[in-house]
């Protein structure tokens, strides 16, 4: 079934204003959050403003991770993607990781080259897809990756040792996120996820290795930094940890409302952690969690990895988990290799199970956000 687009939506409930007088002044909402950007592109605040109003009216979109650079079994094609394969449609947003672009090589931790990534972001962009990107940054104190948990936020953050190095890697950042503006001069609006996970320990930036004061202190400065230094007015910001089992435990490194733009959520389905039972209670908690902070929620990351048990996971676990959340996006990881892989691809046992889950209207593809800028 075809799917209204965000546009035609949008009409529908100006239409719906337009009897005012017939009816009682409701209780007013909170103002909808403004982006945290005063001088954010106009573009940036529409798509801020328009995944807020997908989300509220139930409806979510498919996220998947490089999903237009490679898939199982290909890799660099033109035109391509692991779910447009499967359903016709690329997702409506596309992930990408910069993790080593402060090194200032030519590609990210994966070995993705940065021109290909900016490439396909650009493509996206044009066609009226949505960028979120993340950053599994090196460890700045060993130059080990991200998972080497050597203590290094208080080192470079302001006041620390080595704090002119981490100037040095946002200069990095930002030429990158500069060098996304197409032929006309438009800066391509990205979701920026950085430092993710936090609540956990599994990264130098998490839990364990920084107290909360300086992950505050790294969140905020990184902010400033692109956006009042280097002048970087397409980012919106999202805020994801990793499972929590609180709302203080979620809000325990909290930038402040003036440092974050979405709310976010890391939880992948596994044998440890089930989507179906535990993820639909932390859902509920983050619906809880969204409405105090007046901010939009998306699922940031999350996938069964490399499944070949469940044929209907996509409709009988995921799409039930954030119906339990007004989610403006889900994004799912990417698919490496058959060895590491989470969305679908042509032979996988849940296929056809995809089909039906990007068919119904609760969940949208890139044709479907028609009009997400405007
Ligand atoms: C992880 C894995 C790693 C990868 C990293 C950044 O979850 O996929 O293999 O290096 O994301 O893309």
């Amino acid at each position: 079934m075809k799917k209204p687009s965000v546009i035609f939506l949008s009409f529908i409930l100006l239409a719906g204003c337009s009897d005012i007088a017939d009816r009682d002044f409701p209780t007013p909402e909170p103002a909808p959050a403004a982006v945290t950007d005063p001088q954010a592109t106009v573009q940036t605040a529409r798509l801020l403003a328009n995944l807020r109003t997908t989300a509220e009216s139930g409806r979510t979109l498919f996220g998947h991770q490089c999903s237009s650079l490679y898939g199982i079994g290909w890799s660099g094609d033109s035109d391509r993607s692991d779910v447009k394969s499967i359903c016709g449609d690329y997702p409506a947003l596309m992930g990408w990781d910069i993790g080593a672009i402060e090194s200032g090589g030519d590609s990210n931790l994966d070995g993705d080259r940065f021109d290909d990534i900016r490439m396909r972001i650009l493509e996206s962009y044009a066609r009226g897809g949505v960028t979120t990107i993340g950053w599994h940054t090196t460890n700045p104190v060993t130059g080990g990756t991200a998972w080497d948990t050597t203590p290094a936020v208080a080192r470079i953050i302001p006041g620390g040792d080595l704090h002119d190095l981490y100037r040095g890697w946002l200069d990095r950042v930002a030429g990158f996120l500069a060098s996304l503006c197409t032929a006309d001069g438009v800066a391509v609006p990205v979701l920026f996820r950085p430092f993710h996970e936090h609540t956990g320990n599994g990264f130098w930036w998490g839990k364990g290795n920084c107290t909360a004061a300086e992950y505050v202190s790294l969140w905020r400065f990184t902010l400033e930094y692109l956006r009042d230094v280097r002048g970087c007015h397409n980012l919106l910001w999202v805020y994801s940890p990793d499972i929590v089992g609180s709302q203080d435990a979620y809000l325990e490194f909290w930038p402040g409302d003036e440092y974050v733009d979405i709310l976010g959520l890391d939880a992948y389905d596994r044998t440890s952690w089930s989507l179906a039972t535990d993820g639909v209670r932390l859902m509920r908690l983050l619906r809880h969690i969204s409405h105090l902070r007046n901010k939009p929620f998306a699922f940031t990351e999350t996938g069964i990895e490399n499944n070949t048990a469940q044929p209907a996971w996509w409709t009988g676990t995921l799409l039930k988990t954030i119906e339990s959340i007004p989610a403006a996006y889900v994004l799912v990881w990417r698919n490496k290799d058959s060895n590491h892989f989470f969305g679908p691809y042509p032979g996988c046992v849940s296929e056809e199970d995809f089909r039906k889950f990007v068919a119904t209207d609760r969940i949208l593809t890139e044709k479907d956000i028609a009009g997400i800028y405007e």
